[in-house]
């Protein structure tokens, strides 16, 4: 009988909006999301986690991504655009203030199944999985050539029946080709301090998406002539900053006549699909691109890319409220990586960190650079977690360890002597930092074959067991290989 006096709409009882006792959930409430997402410099084994978590989701989506929900900043943000409204609950009557929550392809995600390896830059890693529809949300960034492309490489590796299971938001930006060229073309003007970007056009592409020119997907399905004046007004501001940037403006806009048709099947409108298969019970997985380290707000700013690649951006970058969000899983690799310049702490530039990048195969997806090698760095990953609230951890890449007699792991930074009690957001002072480091020792043999926790060496469940104290946050997954099933589940 008390359920009853909740509120309905459309059906749907709503919680206790009060926070009182009542414990009924909305629809939307009780079936959480779960989350991935990187906690170092990117590219720790997310397709992987994301492949194997896909076996139970209904949905898997591609956020790119916007700030914490969870954090202070974000809660007083939100508090100013929404004043707290006094609700009280038509059950318990309860009455209580509460505030009204608003609501590229530079990345490459590796998935390796039976030997086959795809890889995966704008689609997310569980486009593979023949039971999952697949959702590039509004906070991506879209390069059309780079979609179909890479769509039709991994059809040729096997990829099977992707249409029909691919849905692209109609709010996604476009990288245009000129963005592309533009970022090339700041990266040479800094010289000596370029970023080290992709030059995949995420850049430039974001800063038309805040200086409010950029154009959308749905600008493209609308009509040609607003998008055609959009695309020119880009192309003649990129022009006048940029005089040796080549853009054949009448061939872009053929191909872009072409591209609308091709695209028109897969968009629709991503927020209101996502609430609604919520709603029905679908089970929604979201793949973060890039890491928390690369994040535009809480990473090592200039060094980063032009999005959130931390919790936030699931929010922002899929129109979900933080209530929807569950299970968030952040991907750490047993040692550091980072593709691009910027401070890196524990970075090894030496045969150790040659033997990381070698056995790691760390080699960019995307650019095939080779990426930085350094000890895994656990004052970074406790930063991470403090922005992105993983409830568990999924650790990959132990078995590349495998070789080493003796294993660091960084536990604080010093400056000028004294330990500090921050993550600096200063570039200088985090190159300057020392680091203070846990020495472990190495476990010296094979760790591809096991699959129970008890079975892996003394040494490498201790290597485990250190990062969960360190980070009180549990280990659920541990990569002890490439592929698939090279994976260890904790429960
Ligand atoms: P951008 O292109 O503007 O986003 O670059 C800005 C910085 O972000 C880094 N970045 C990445 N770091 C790791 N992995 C990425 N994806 C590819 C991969 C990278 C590749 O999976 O290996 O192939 O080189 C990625 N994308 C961007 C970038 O290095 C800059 O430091
Ligand atoms: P992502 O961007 O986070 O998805 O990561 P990338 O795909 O860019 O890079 C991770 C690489 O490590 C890929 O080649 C994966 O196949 C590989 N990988 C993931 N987990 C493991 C693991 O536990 N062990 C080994 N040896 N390789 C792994
Ligand atoms: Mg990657």
């Amino acid at each position: 009988a008390s359920t009853a006096k909740h509120a309905e709409v459309n059906g749907e009882s709503l919680a206790c909006p009060a926070g009182g006792s009542c414990t009924k959930k909305s629809k939307m409430e009780s079936n959480k999301v779960t989350v991935v997402l990187g906690a170092q410099w990117g590219d720790e084994g997310k397709g992987k986690l994301v492949d194997l978590l896909a076996v139970n989701s209904d949905i898997v989506c591609r956020c790119q991504v916007g700030p914490c929900a969870r954090s202070a900043r974000i809660a007083t943000t939100i508090l100013l655009a929404n004043p707290p409204v006094k609700q009280q609950c038509l059950h318990c009557c309860v009455s209580a203030w509460r505030v009204r929550q608003p609501g590229g392809n530079n990345a490459g995600h590796t998935v390796v199944v039976e030997g086959k390896e795809f890889d995966f830059h704008l689609l997310p890693s569980g486009i593979i999985n023949q039971k999952c529809t697949s959702v590039i949300g509004n906070g991506v960034v879209i390069h059309l050539p780079g979609l179909f492309e890479e769509l039709k490489k991994n059809e040729l590796k096997g990829m099977k029946d992707w249409q029909g299971r691919l849905i692209v938001s109609d709010r996604a930006h476009l990288v245009l080709d000129l963005h592309q060229q533009v970022d090339g073309l700041q990266e040479a003007e800094k010289g000596k301090n370029s970023l080290g970007t992709t030059k995949k056009g995420i850049g430039p592409t974001y800063s038309s998406k805040a200086t409010r020119n950029g154009v959308r997907i749905g600008d493209l399905l609308g009509d040609f002539n607003i998008f055609e004046e959009k695309f020119r007004t880009i192309a003649a501001t990129y022009k006048r900053m940029f005089p040796a940037l080549e853009v054949d403006i009448e061939a872009e806009l053929e191909q872009y006549r072409a591209y609308a048709a091709r695209v028109r099947p897969l968009v629709r409108d991503t927020v209101s699909y996502l609430h609604r298969a919520i709603r029905q019970g679908e089970r929604v997985l979201v793949e973060g691109a890039n890491a928390a380290m690369l994040d535009i707000d809480f990473g090592t700013y200039p060094y980063v890319t032009s999005s959130n690649c931390s919790i936030g951006g699931v929010c922002t970058g899929l129109g979900l409220p933080p209530n929807v969000i569950g299970d968030v899983l952040g991907v750490v690799k047993a040692y550091t990586t980072r593709v691009g310049d910027g401070p890196f702490p524990t970075e090894l530039n030496d045969a150790t960190g040659e033997l990381l990048q070698t056995r790691g195969h760390e080699i960019g997806v995307t650019t095939k650079r080779v990426r930085r090698c350094g000890w895994l760095d656990l004052v970074v990953v406790r930063y991470t977690a403090m922005v992105n609230g993983y409830t568990g951890i999924c650790l990959t890449k132990l078995d590349i360890l495998d070789t080493l007699e003796e294993i660091k792991i960084g536990v604080a930074y010093k400056l000028n002597g004294k330990k500090i009690d921050y993550f600096p957001a200063s570039i200088t002072e985090l190159s300057n930092v020392e680091v203070e480091y846990m020495t472990l020792p190495g476990w010296a043999c094979n760790i591809e074959a096991v699959r129970e926790l008890s079975n892996l060496p003394p040494q490498a469940q201790a290597y485990v067991k250190a990062i969960e104290a360190y980070l009180e946050i549990p280990v659920q997954y541990i990569g002890v290989g490439q592929g698939r099933e090279c994976i260890i589940r904790l429960d």
